[in-house]
């Protein structure tokens, strides 16, 4: 296994030093994708750059989603002769002494999909979790199991040819409806899932680019084709419930330190 770190990001400057610096203690690769953040973010991130040698900075003239900015990673990693990656968020939610666990977890199954199962503390706001809950019904149907834990959780560890098999065949969603439809076609396509209990912050002065109005429709539309589609798709989920039963797995479900 040759392993890349990825965070995309678009205008989270105040905090990607400190995910950066989080994620230079595991001594890999990182590559860092600017999706047309402003100005301020910019500059930043050519500092970061600069300092760092291991990093590596793409960049999108414009913002185009972080579905966009995922499969800008994911290609630039498989150039670069990487066989997984794991990704992470910007805005400094995830815990970047986490990687190591998804890193042993790619190591010990390379074909798996890796996913964070999100612990929240009490600063996840109330509305967030009822929509999650949701996503994560719909999930369970259009993959016809309870293999994906959570589907839009932005913590994972990539398998990289697989996930380049359905970047390139599907014309996956450019902005956030990208992870939760890359986790189901994956597992359409006979990927075993492991789920691993990670916790996710929300920092109260926190800001999220998830504009629930925005991003609600394109959900709700990828939602529908998944759930459409997964008939077509059974032959393929019963072979990865037969490779993986990960999420039934106690290992999976052990708590986070
Ligand atoms: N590349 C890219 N990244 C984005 C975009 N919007 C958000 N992100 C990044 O994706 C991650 C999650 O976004 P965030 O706004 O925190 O969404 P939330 O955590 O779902 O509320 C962060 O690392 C952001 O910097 C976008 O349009 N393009
Ligand atoms: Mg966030």
């Amino acid at each position: 296994m040759k392993a890349a770190l990825v965070v995309p990001i678009f205008d989270h400057g105040d905090t990607i030093g400190a995910v950066v610096e989080g994620l230079r203690k595991h001594a890999l690769p990182i590559l860092v994708v600017d999706d047309g953040s402003g100005e301020r973010t910019r500059a930043i991130l050519e500092e970061l750059a600069e300092d760092v040698p291991e990093l590596e900075l793409l960049r999108h003239e414009t913002n185009r989603g972080k579905g966009a900015a995922l499969r800008t990673a994911f290609r630039r990693a498989a150039e670069r002769g990487f066989t997984h990656v794991v990704h992470l968020d910007a805005d400094g939610q995830h815990d970047p002494a986490d990687v190591p666990r998804f890193l042993a977890a790619l190591r010990e199954r390379p074909d798996a999909l890796v996913l964070g199962r999100p612990v929240f503390d009490d600063s996840v706001p109330r509305t967030r979790l009822a929509a999650r809950q949701i996503s994560r019904v719909l999930v369970w149907g259009a993959t016809a199991s309870f293999a994906i834990a959570d589907p839009l959780v932005g913590f994972r560890g990539i398998p990289l040819a697989a996930a380049l098999g359905v970047i390139d065949r599907d014309a996956t969603g450019d902005r956030m409806e990208f992870e939760p439809e890359i986790a189901v076609r994956l597992v359409w396509d006979g990927v075993p899932v492991r789920n691993l209990a990670t916790p996710i912050v929300y920092p109260e002065h926190g800001r999220s680019h998830f504009d629930f109005w925005r991003e609600y429709p394109r959900l709700a539309a990828l939602y529908a084709r998944l759930l459409l589609g997964m008939p077509r798709h059974l032959a393929g989920i019963r072979a990865s419930r037969r490779a993986g039963r990960r999420p039934n797995d106690r290992r999976s479900r052990e708590p986070v330190r």
